[in-house]
């Protein structure tokens, strides 16, 4: 823990201390991070040291006992070697646990990892057991992995095993949060729809957004709000949303709400001026259709890819119909995302991606997206759709969280309809 320092709670905010942290967060026992520097504790007496490998983004601040300082006093007293790396540990781990019939499986998958990284490719074992020969200088490479394995005690994987098992399904209080947090997102996407007018920038569409996320109390966003008219739309992780004018455009929306840790991630893409035009209303219905597909295989113990495969194969067909391509297999080009992720207390959860298990949220995204430019009719040009919902998959079936706000054609022209508080809202002129 940072110490308490009142002079320093004056600038920054409150600290806990170790007193309140074992109060208000119910820890049985907590150090000061002075005290953790002076810790007596010989780490490489125990079986296993479960940790997450550390990223290279934590600075030395001024203090003497900040995060930086901690992680160097950890690294000492665990022996951490220089040069570990987690990725290495995991395939010397891999290497261990394979058998004859599977090691040259094994060795083909090592090169998918040691290709993209040059100082993986420098490890000697790692790179002989992929270019081995034969099985027999593959044991032989094995058995000089589990000396090195060994060696210390240091494990980075174990702990993100469990923590994909633990976040993969959600416990009744955690629903009760992440329910909160994608029904607020879904109100937020009615409000705009009722507010959206022509003549709104992305910023400010972001903005209702967002107001509607503070006005119920969630603390952030789960992630940078994306809003993209017409073919910024087409941009997957288009930020920047500084269109001033939306126009005549379909507008993108994908933003979610984080309330008490949990985030939701909501899609809706409407037209600005309340009307979807014939050429805009055929791409959303072979999207729409996609999404229903895709919910519909999501149901416990279908494999987590089941999602993505329905709404895959509609897309395709939907697209082959329309002409704007010949071969399924060029569906890739303006679908080029998967369909799924798990959701929780991170937008991109963890999870195991084993066959899917009631009690898990997930969301449910296809999109369409036709870059000016691209190979096909004109008429399509600039149209980037994307439908996403929030689904709890149960024993009973999938259950669409998001549901409160409308996805049909027609419900959202309807509630487009509807009149808006911001209709009202008018701030002086500043020219
Ligand atoms: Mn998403």
């Amino acid at each position: 823990m940072q110490e308490r320092d009142p002079l320093a709670e004056q600038w920054n905010g409150k600290r806990l201390g170790v007193e309140g942290v074992k109060k208000e967060l119910g820890f049985d026992m907590a150090f000061n991070g002075s005290e953790f520097m002076n810790l007596n504790i010989d780490f490489t007496s125990f079986d296993k040291v479960s940790f997450f490998d550390f990223n290279n983004d934590v600075r030395d601040k001024r203090g003497d006992a900040d995060l930086f300082d901690l992680i160097r006093s950890f690294k000492i007293k665990a022996e951490y070697p220089a040069d570990y790396s987690a990725t290495k540990q995991q395939l010397y781990t891999r290497i261990q646990s394979t058998d004859v019939e599977n090691s040259a499986n094994v060795a083909q998958t090592l090169g998918r990892y040691l290709n993209y990284d040059a100082k993986l490719k420098e490890d000697e074992l790692l790179s002989g057991f992929m270019n081995a020969k034969d099985d027999a200088i593959r044991s032989e490479i094995k058995q000089k992995v589990s000396l090195k394995l060994k060696a210390n005690n240091l494990d980075s994987s174990m702990i993100s095993e469990i923590m994909s098992t633990l976040r993969e399904t959600k416990t009744e209080e955690e629903m009760v949060l992440l329910k909160k947090a994608v029904e607020i997102s879904a109100v937020g996407q009615v409000e705009v729809m009722k507010a959206m007018h022509p003549n709104m920038s992305e910023t400010e569409i972001q903005g209702v957004h967002e107001y509607v996320y503070k006005k119920y109390g969630a603390e952030y966003e789960g992630y940078p709000s994306i809003v993209g008219g017409g073919n910024n739309g087409c941009i997957l992780h288009y930020i920047e949303n500084n269109k001033t004018q939306v126009g005549n455009d379909l507008v993108l929306m994908d933003l979610g709400a984080e309330y008490h840790g949990y985030t939701a991630d909501v899609t809706r893409t409407i037209p600005a001026n309340g009307k979807f035009s014939p050429e805009q209303k055929q791409i959303y219905d072979i999207v729409y259709d996609a999404q229903e597909a895709g919910i519909k295989a999501s149901t416990v113990g279908a494999p987590f890819q089941a999602p993505g495969s329905a709404s895959s194969e509609v897309i395709a067909e939907g697209l082959m119909k329309l002409g704007i391509i010949k071969e399924a297999k060029e569906a890739r080009t303006y679908f080029p995302h998967g369909t799924s992720h798990y959701l929780g207390l991170d937008v991109h959860d963890k999870g195991t991606y084993g066959p899917f298990q009631a009690n898990t949220v997930i969301t449910v995204e296809p999109g369409i997206y036709i870059p000016e430019g691209s190979d096909c009719d004109k008429k399509w040009w600039g149209i980037a759709v994307r439908i996403e919902d929030d689904i709890l998959i149960t024993d009973n079936g999938p259950v669409n969280l998001s549901a409160g706000a409308p996805r049909t054609t027609e419900a959202i022209e309807a509630v487009m309809k509807q009149p808006s508080p911001l209709d009202d809202f008018v701030l002086p002129n500043l020219d």
